[in-house]
């Protein structure tokens, strides 16, 4: 096993935007190696000048378990670099085959490290946010076992961060909705994620803090897709409006 190679693998599958097979076809993987692929991919970007920017969780609801028939709790590292502004214009040619799910996202404002509940979680927000996630499996077919996506970073790829709202404002069970030029495509709820998207919170804090990466202030935490992901086509508007926070947008070009 080199976890070194099968970092720079999935590293440069994501750079070049060209699709791998599944690690898992000939490689087997454990999740604590899986876990050591992603750590090692991740370095290789900061290492390249990116910055790490915080955790994304990914699971956490029924819809999005059923749509990639796995139902274990992963996370993944968000780096600064996978950042878009809200309302920006991103080329479909910079990823391989990639979907968009929407999100609360929560920023902190103190440390968050351990076993919390979730009104510790909520006690360490900043402030909360309507997202998009993009992801983007390395995988050909966005096909994977639990290990390979683990190892793929949790399929992140790009983020994108509505306006930040008080977190005095309850998220367990918010209408959330995702649009294509303006028609509703997948409609759920916040308490989709979780029952309630600071256990995720709570869960991130968790897993950062075993990997010996405890959050920290300023990191952001997307508590994972409250509905399944849809496909991004070209010359599509796509919007994330969640109920009580507002909304978030993202252009695909031509
Ligand atoms: C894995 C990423 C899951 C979420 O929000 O549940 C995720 C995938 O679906 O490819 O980001
Ligand atoms: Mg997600």
């Amino acid at each position: 096993m080199n976890i070194q190679r099968l970092a720079a693998l999935l590293d440069s599958a994501a750079r070049s935007a060209r699709a791998i097979d599944q690690l898992s076809a000939t490689v087997p993987l454990t999740i604590e190696e899986a876990y050591a692929v992603q750590r090692a991919s991740i370095a290789l970007r900061i290492a390249r000048g990116d910055r790490r920017a915080g955790v994304k969780l990914g699971f956490t609801s029924q819809a999005k378990m059923i749509q990639m028939g796995i139902s274990d709790l992963i996370w993944g590292r968000l780096t600064a670099g996978m950042r878009v502004e809200d309302g920006a214009a991103i080329s479909l040619s910079a990823y391989i085959q990639p979907r968009v799910e929407p999100e609360i996202a929560f920023v902190l404002g103190k440390e968050l490290a351990g076993t919390v509940s979730p009104a510790e979680a909520l006690a360490a927000v900043d402030a909360i946010a309507p997202a998009l996630e993009v992801i983007d499996s390395r995988y050909r077919a966005f096909r994977f076992s639990l290990p390979d996506v683990i190892a793929d970073n949790a399929s992140s790829s790009s983020f994108v961060l509505g306006p930040w709202c008080s977190p005095s404002i309850d998220v367990g069970n918010l209408g959330m909705q995702l649009e294509v030029d303006t028609r509703p495509v997948e409609i759920g709820s916040s308490a989709s994620v979780l029952e309630h998207p600071l256990r995720a919170l709570a869960a991130a804090a968790r897993l950062a803090a075993q990997a010996d990466e405890p959050l920290r202030p300023g990191d952001i935490v997307l508590s994972g897709g409250a509905t399944a992901a849809i496909a991004l086509r070209p010359g599509t508007h796509v919007r994330g409006v969640v109920e009580a926070l507002g909304q978030v947008e993202l252009i695909i070009e031509e």
